[in-house]
């Protein structure tokens, strides 16, 4: 069971709530070892851009009944690896905790994208539409080095504002702004001790089917 530094959310636009040092060290280390045991039996493939086959700067894994992925065909979830064609590991118990502190109406979350980041890699603006369920929120967890997040509103032309994720940090995405367009502008090397190989882990939790 996770013990939590801080619970306490800064509401930084409506439906944005952020949970600066919400893991503590001892916490962030625990989740990522779980995430580099996953990683060992899903390994990190990279994403490719529908149509164009484009690759992603960032490499992609998944825990959970369900996995994001996308290539030429297409954004989708799939119960199974896009190249080893095996079942996603389980998600670890302490993150299924994470998601009922942090949305405590939503029903269990069914996937965790993995997103790896090295000193390089970066996220377009984009919206998380692919679920059924966007009664649910999003929950990200950063580990690992610092990045700067980009967040706009629903359309992708409204105004945007930076924030600095922090490893152990959190931001929940519900309500008026689940549909809010966002995105990583960069990582810092060398901000933080927690991966060995440095780098940035994002994890993002998600419902994706509706539950009646
Ligand atoms: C990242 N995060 O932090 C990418 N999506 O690397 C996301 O794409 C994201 O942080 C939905 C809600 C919160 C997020
Ligand atoms: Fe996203």
């Amino acid at each position: 069971m996770p013990t939590l530094s801080n619970l306490a959310a800064v509401v930084v636009a409506p439906g944005v709530d952020y949970f600066p040092g919400l893991l503590d060290r001892a916490e962030q280390e625990a989740l990522r070892d779980g995430i580099l045991a996953i990683l060992v039996e899903a390994p990190p493939f990279r994403p490719r851009m529908p149509r164009t086959g484009k690759p992603f700067s960032v490499r992609m894994s998944n825990c959970g009944p369900l996995g994001w992925v996308s290539d030429e065909t297409g954004y989708r979830y799939q119960p199974t690896h896009p190249e080893t064609g095996r079942a996603w590991p389980e998600m670890p118990p302490r993150l299924l905790e994470i998601w009922r502190l942090l949305a405590p109406d939503a029903p269990p979350p069914e996937a965790c994208l993995i997103n790896l980041y090295d000193a390089n890699a970066k996220m377009g603006l984009h919206q998380d539409r692919d679920e059924q369920e966007l009664a649910a929120p999003v929950v990200s967890l950063s580990l690992g080095d610092s990045a700067l997040f980009r967040l706009g509103g629903r359309e992708r032309g409204d105004r945007t504002r930076s924030l600095k994720l922090q490893s152990g940090d959190a931001i929940a995405f519900g309500g008026p702004a689940r549909l809010a367009f966002h995105g990583i502008d960069r990582i810092t090397p060398g901000s933080s001790t927690l991966l060995a190989e440095g780098g940035r882990i994002n994890l993002t939790l998600r419902r994706v089917s509706r539950s009646e």
